[in-house]
């Protein structure tokens, strides 16, 4: 008997959401940075092992609290798939608990989420002492009925198969939702987009990439080249020097980590055209309809 699922990896900004998706599936998939509120959409990965799919969902990370509109979208987006999936992953950063984290604790508790909760504590190769480890773990059991908890590192590769193990039991006995070879949900100009999106979160300061949105024109796949070109819209002039740079330097540097990145994805040579255009009322017309 088959067996198929709906697993949602939530949590507060930065704890390594889309590295553990990405560990799980052995495959960049969704994008990554230091900084926090990376992920802006849910991104679907999924991973088809013989008799069990597991269908995961990367969201952005909840910032509770905070009235920004973007962290309002953010939440909104993250928390939407929590009610429709057989099981969360909520995950915390061993190293570093939060008020935040406990925030999301708390929100669960009082919306009365019926679906099991599995507690990830996240990123324990930065633990050099276990007793640490196991005092949090004690300490985070009292807050909430978590239905397992796993410490384990995306980065190092610890404890991965174990979680999917204790993942299991939770999915329903039902036939495989999507085909076995398929990955995502999500096109390949998102996945190129997110590609360029990531490079300008790495190099660009704290408040910017924020600000910006990134919009693939054109994808041409020809024998062993693909020939992409991808816009950065943004709404002030001045965001858009602060990209381009001195004479053309930071946009040129962009492009090129961009380009290489692109050509893992692909396999292929990349051929990249970037260029920085105003527009305005991009950030309305990205996300208003979320
Ligand atoms: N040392 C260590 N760092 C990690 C681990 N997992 C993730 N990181 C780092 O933590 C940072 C944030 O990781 P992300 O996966 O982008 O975090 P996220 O929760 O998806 O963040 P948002 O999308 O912004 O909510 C990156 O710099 C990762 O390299 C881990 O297991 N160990
Ligand atoms: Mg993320």
């Amino acid at each position: 008997m088959k067996q198929c699922g709906f697993i949602a990896i939530i949590g507060r900004p930065n704890v390594g959401k889309s590295t553990l998706l990405n560990s799980i599936l052995k495959t960049k998939l969704s994008i990554t940075a230091s900084k926090v509120q990376t992920t802006r959409d849910n991104i679907i990965g999924i991973d088809t092992q013989k008799t069990c799919q597991y269908i995961y969902m990367d969201t952005p990370g909840i910032h509770l609290g905070k009235t920004k509109t973007f962290n309002q979208i953010l939440n909104r987006t993250a928390l939407s798939v929590v009610k429709d999936v057989d099981c969360v992953l909520l995950l915390i950063q061993a190293n570093k608990i939060t008020n935040e984290d406990k925030k999301i604790i708390d929100h669960m508790t009082e919306h009365k989420i019926n679906i099991p909760v599995l507690l990830v504590l996240t990123k324990i190769d930065l633990i050099k002492d276990k007793n640490v480890l196991l005092l949090q773990i004690s300490k985070l059991d009292k807050l909430f009925n978590f239905s397992q908890i796993i410490p384990l590192s995306a980065k190092k590769n610890i404890s991965i198969d174990l979680l999917k193990n204790q993942i299991q039991p939770f999915l329903p006995k039902i036939d495989f939702i999507y085909n076995n070879d398929e990955l995502t949900d999500k096109s390949t100009n998102f996945l190129c987009a997110e590609i360029v999106r990531e490079q300008l979160t790495k190099q660009l300061d704290q408040e910017l990439p924020y600000q910006l949105v990134v919009e693939i024109e054109k994808i041409i796949e020809e024998n062993n080249m693909v020939k992409i070109s991808a816009v950065i819209l943004v709404e002030k002039t001045h965001h858009k020097a602060i990209i381009i740079g001195k004479n053309g330097s930071k946009l040129k540097q962009i492009a090129t980590n961009s380009r290489q990145s692109l050509e893992k994805f692909f396999d292929k040579k990349v051929f990249l055209k970037t260029w920085v255009k105003l527009k305005t009322n991009i950030f309305e017309e990205t996300f208003k309809n979320r």
